[in-house]
């Protein structure tokens, strides 16, 4: 029976250790997952509901049916943004409000803390919530983005701003263009740079761990199967049951924060 033990003897022996993240380790710091019950979308539905007439006013504009029952999958894609840049930005203000509020758990920790004791070690993470930063991780790649990066859609300049709740939305660019959260899209390409040294890292881990992601979004999730195909010993850790669940060597149903610092 494979134990926190075994783990922590693969974690010991491994030459190099690869990580991929999902929304899952961000749950126990109070940010919603986009799948689960509670959900980014319907949280956020809920909350403008409850604020009532600001909604009012808006909501006659919009097509109701065309939100009521979006999904994140729809709502996070270049479309949705030019077809509503303002909409779009209320979904993404109220996660950076949600995500401000929110500190970095103990899985977040455990994993700054394996990065600091493993010489060859990368953080490939799907979240755009920066708690991996702020637990200090370093040797991070964030293949889907950062919340808290604004990029112009007109002259491209980026810029960090940590505001939780920004003054105006759309947020504009000193050139007159407006901004868009700093994030990958779904039909938008990963940045490549990021995406090479993230596939580089997964092909050449002696154990890869795979913690919080559903594994349902691509390229992402293709990185399980490259590490497996590499060689890599693959643990996931995850409280319920993935696509990739069948492939792992060994699968632990534990919340992440729960899991992670016992390898240590
Ligand atoms: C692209 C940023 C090239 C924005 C995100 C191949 C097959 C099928 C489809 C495709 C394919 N290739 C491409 C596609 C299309 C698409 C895709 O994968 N669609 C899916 C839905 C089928 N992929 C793309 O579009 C990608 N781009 O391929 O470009 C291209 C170009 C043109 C045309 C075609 C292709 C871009 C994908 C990136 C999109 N951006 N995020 C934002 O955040 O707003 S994706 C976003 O959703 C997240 O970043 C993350 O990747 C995903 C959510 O997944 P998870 O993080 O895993 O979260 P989820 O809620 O699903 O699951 C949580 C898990 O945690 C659960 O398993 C739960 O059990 C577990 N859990 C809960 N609590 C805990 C826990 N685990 C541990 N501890 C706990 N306490
Ligand atoms: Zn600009």
């Amino acid at each position: 029976m494979t134990s926190a033990g075994t783990i922590r003897d693969w974690v010991a022996s491994a030459h190099s250790i690869a990580v991929l993240t999902g929304a899952g380790i961000s749950a126990e710091s109070g940010i919603p997952t986009f799948r689960d019950a509670g959900g980014l979308w319907k949280n956020f539905r809920a909350e403008r509901t409850a604020r009532g007439a600001h909604q009012v006013t808006d909501e006659q504009s919009r097509p109701a049916a065309l939100y009521a029952n979006m999904t994140p999958e729809q709502l996070a894609t270049p479309q949705a943004f030019a077809r509503d840049p303002k909409f779009v930005w209320e979904w993404y203000d109220w996660r950076r409000s949600v995500i401000a509020q929110a500190e970095p758990n103990a899985g977040h920790m455990a994993l700054a803390q394996l990065e600091k004791r493993t010489a060859d070690f990368t953080l490939v993470t799907q979240n755009v919530d920066g708690l991996h930063d702020r637990a200090g991780s370093t040797r991070l790649l964030k293949v889907h983005g950062d919340i808290w990066t604004l990029r112009c859609t007109l002259c491209g300049r980026e810029r960090q701003d940590l505001r939780p709740n920004l003054p105006e939305l759309p947020p504009q660019c000193h050139c007159g263009g407006i901004e868009r959260p700093g994030v990958v899209w779904f039909g938008e390409n990963l940045p490549p740079e990021i995406w090479s040294q993230a596939e580089q890292s997964a092909s050449a881990a002696g154990l890869f761990l795979v913690v919080g992601t559903s594994a349902l979004v691509y390229p992402a999730a293709g990185l399980v199967h490259l590490a497996k195909a590499s060689g890599a010993k693959v643990v996931e850790v995850n409280p319920a049951e993935t696509p990739v669940s069948g492939m792992v060597d060994f699968s632990w149903r534990a919340p992440a924060a729960e899991a992670l610092p016992q390898i240590l």
